[in-house]
């Protein structure tokens, strides 16, 4: 296959129409929340979101901070060091909001600052949370307000609509769905953004997915392979070997491929896998 090319496609009109409605809201926007997936801090970051939110403060919200290998990630994060990083497990209730708070206030503080010296009082910071699908920016709005108020789950394309969610009387939040850009140039990215299901399962190319996932981690957990497939190496024939011992036949002992694909597919999305990385 073509380096640069995958069978995915992965920019459905609605993502377009999403940019579109972020950059209407623009001007209501005083700071941006970036939610990337800390197994893949490079692959995760929306390419031409600086396009679109123009010279707006942001933070980088890393999710999924208990699923990803810290070596590797903590050092992929240390590259942005021109932006503030908030490494989070949001499955985990910790004292998230007071940090948020403060480090929004260090960054937009003047704000308030302004209104103050004009004799007007103080108004509510508004972030705009945004990412690609299933970085978990709704799972972030719920673990900063406390309730379940946004829609999540473990699938991409779970928000439809850009819903405004007041959080307190410091702040308000725009939910916002999932987006990325019309063309990913590295294949490896659009295979990292697939494998960790932030393109939609219905368009993907299993075997190209569960073929990449093994061979990855082949070359970079063969601890995992072994533990998890009892195969050594990734090879051609490895989906086989992988059928028979999971048990993933037809009638006749044929292998299932497919249930295969889904079945190596799946235990990366369930976070079955053990604590990986995707990005180098
Ligand atoms: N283990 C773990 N799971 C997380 C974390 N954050 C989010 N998730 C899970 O990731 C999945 C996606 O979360 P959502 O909040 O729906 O993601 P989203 O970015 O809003 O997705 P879309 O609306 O589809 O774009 C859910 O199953 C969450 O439970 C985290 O820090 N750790
Ligand atoms: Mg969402």
């Amino acid at each position: 296959m073509n380096e640069n090319k995958t069978n995915i496609n992965w920019y459905p009109g609605h993502m377009a129409k999403t940019k579109r409605e972020i950059k209407e809201k623009l001007d209501l926007i005083d700071i941006v929340y970036e939610v990337i997936d800390s197994r893949m801090p490079k692959s995760s970051r929306i390419v031409d979101l600086d396009d679109l939110i123009k010279d707006k403060p942001k933070i980088i919200f890393a999710t999924k901070y208990d699923l990803c290998d810290k070596v590797v990630t903590d050092k992929l994060l240390s590259e942005y060091k021109d932006s503030l990083v908030i490494k989070c497990n949001l499955k985990e209730n910790s004292n998230l909001l007071k940090e948020v708070i403060s480090k929004t206030e260090s960054l937009i503080k003047n704000i308030n600052d302004r209104r103050i010296e004009k004799g007007l009082s103080k108004r509510s910071y508004r972030a705009l949370v945004v990412g690609v699908p299933n970085a978990g920016k709704s799972t972030l709005i719920n673990r900063l307000a406390g309730r379940n108020i946004a829609k999540t789950g473990n699938m991409a394309g779970v928000t439809k609509n850009l819903n405004w969610i007041r959080l307190n009387k410091d702040l308000e939040l725009l939910d916002t769905p999932g987006i990325l850009w019309p063309k990913i140039e590295s294949r490896t990215q659009a295979l990292n953004l697939a494998s960790l299901t932030s393109i939609k399962e219905e368009i993907l190319d299993k075997e190209e997915i569960a073929r990449y996932i093994l061979e990855f981690l082949s070359n970079n957990y063969p601890q995992i392979l072994l533990e998890k497939y009892k195969i050594e190496k990734y090879e051609d024939n490895s989906i086989d070997t992988i059928g028979r011992k999971r048990g993933c036949l037809m009638k006749g002992n044929i292998v299932d491929y497919e249930k295969v694909y889904t079945l190596v597919i799946n235990d990366v999305k369930e976070g079955r896998i053990g604590k990986i990385t995707f990005d180098k």
